[in-house]
């Protein structure tokens, strides 16, 4: 029987060895182990396996990832305004992973830290000295009644969150006629919070651009209390939308959608069990997400399902081995890629020092940012640590809409992503937020 060995891993023949012969009477199970292995190759998993490969050398690292293509999530909000296609947000997998990673297509569906092992769908068990778990969230459309229908039933029910939807926005927009256009913000954590409402922005742009604009109402429906958890940018948002006429319902959060009667249902979060249905004729939906289901329900997570890791130094609470990175772990800051960023340098310190029995000296303060696009050509760049306090880059007020925000979030971002972010080289703005400082006496405070 051949067994297929690849040139750096370890073959550990673990059953069926009964017989010299060349046929054996049960299953073989081979057994592949790594240095270092890396669950999902996202954001946080290419520039994870980026920094580590250089260190390591080829052969010692593998990324679990199934699928074919690395999608760049923040461009899905230009995508759907109409500004990019998806192509722009789209690279095949194997050319944003690094080249000296084993690249083991497939699933990962069970984790095993005892015996430091993850078995994948196809039945491979990947044995691992180190572990990076990056696998980003779930989308459970399913979780709304009748919203996996609707996408298929109704044109006019859209999400950015998705790559088979997000296509469907800007031609769902440039339809629009006129009357209810409801924007949701899910009852679960989310990536990119801001997102739910930047699409609203862009589409608002567009009816007044349509002449379609005095005949609608726009609706931001989210489940929250606030409409931007930092103070100084809900202010600044608030404007935003009284001076263009935006009607916001705080704690409501959509339960079903009946696309034949174009109505969507929300639950009261103020008075639970108290349902309000609304007409819609356009609906863009932000799904409920959770990490997804082979992570949650295994031994390394915390009660909500985010692996359960230190908040400052991404080591695991309980394996000292596990690492995690990025919108799977349970560090409590807004989930995106500029969090995935800082977090990576973060993580690179801590697990080069787990690596060599040091003392892990880093620490990460929560920052994220969110650039909050609100139309075209203008934005305002949020960015901010675990205490909802603004960490400012740039020695200007990022609270106001800015152009050349914008030109930083559709031209700057992309190439700072794809060439530094996931090659490993790009730690976030930390570094730079320092510099531009030096000097000018910022009553913002200091950070790793
Ligand atoms: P991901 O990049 O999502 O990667 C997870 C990977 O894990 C995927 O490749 C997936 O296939 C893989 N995976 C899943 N399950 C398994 C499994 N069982 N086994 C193996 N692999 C698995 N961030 C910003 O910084 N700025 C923005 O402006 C911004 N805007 C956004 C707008 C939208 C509409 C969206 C959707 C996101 C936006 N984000 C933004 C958020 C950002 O894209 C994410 O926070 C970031 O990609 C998280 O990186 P990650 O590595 O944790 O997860
Ligand atoms: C960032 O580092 C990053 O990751 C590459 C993003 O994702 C695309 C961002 O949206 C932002 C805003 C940052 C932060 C970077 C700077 C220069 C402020």
């Amino acid at each position: 029987m051949a067994v297929n060995v690849l040139q750096h891993s370890r073959l550990v023949i673990l059953e069926g060895l009964k017989t010299r012969s060349r046929h054996f009477s049960t299953a073989v199970i081979a057994q592949k182990n790594y240095k270092l292995v890396v669950v999902g190759g996202g954001s946080g998993g290419c520039a994870v396996a980026s920094k580590f490969v250089k260190k390591l050398g080829a052969g010692n690292v593998a990324v679990i990832e199934p699928c074919q293509h690395h999608y760049y999530q923040p461009m899905f909000t230009l995508v759907g305004g109409g500004i990019k296609s998806l192509s722009d947000a789209t690279r095949p997998m194997k050319s944003v992973l690094p080249a000296k990673c084993d690249w083991i297509e497939s699933k990962a569906v069970k984790f095993d830290p005892v015996n430091q092992k993850v078995t994948t769908a196809s039945g491979e068990e990947v044995g691992y000295d180190y572990l990076v778990v990056a696998m980003g969230l779930q989308l459970n459309f399913d979780k709304i009644k009748g919203l996996p229908e609707a996408f298929d039933l109704d044109p006019q029910v859209v999400s950015n969150y998705w790559t088979k939807t997000v296509v469907n926005t800007y031609p769902a927009i440039q339809r629009f006629k006129g009357g209810n256009a409801i924007f949701t913000f899910p009852n679960t954590p989310i990536k990119c919070a801001g997102a739910p409402q930047k699409i609203m922005y862009l589409a608002e742009e567009l009816f007044r651009k349509n002449n379609t604009r005095k005949d609608t109402n726009v609706i931001f429906n989210t489940s929250l209390g606030v409409i931007f958890g930092v103070k100084k940018y809900a202010e600044s948002l608030l404007k935003v939308v009284e001076s263009r006429n935006i009607q916001v319902n705080y704690k409501r959060n959509l339960v079903e959608v009946r696309a034949s009667e174009r109505e969507a249902v929300f639950e009261n979060l103020d008075n639970p069990g108290e349902m309000e249905v609304f007409k819609y004729d356009m609906l863009h939906v932000t799904p409920p997400m959770s990490t997804p289901d082979e992570l949650r329900t295994s031994d390394i997570v915390n009660e909500a399902g985010f692996v359960d890791v230190n908040k400052e130094t991404l080591q695991h609470n309980s394996f000292p081995n596990i690492f995690a990175i990025g919108d799977c772990n349970s560090a409590p800051t807004s989930k995106t890629a500029a969090a995935v960023a800082a977090q990576c340098g973060v993580l690179e310190r801590n697990l080069s020092a787990v690596m060599k029995e040091g003392k892990q000296s880093a620490k990460y303060d929560g920052y994220t940012s969110c650039p909050l696009i609100t139309s075209r050509g203008k934005c305002i760049l949020a960015e901010f640590d675990y205490d909802a306090q603004p960490l400012e880059t740039f020695p200007i007020n990022q609270g106001k809409e800015r152009s050349t925000m914008y030109h930083l979030k559709a031209k700057v971002m992309p190439e700072l992503y794809w060439k530094m972010l996931l090659k490993g080289y790009w730690n976030g703005p930390g570094v730079y937020r320092k510099l531009m400082r030096l000097g000018m006496g910022s009553s913002q405070k200091p950070s790793a």
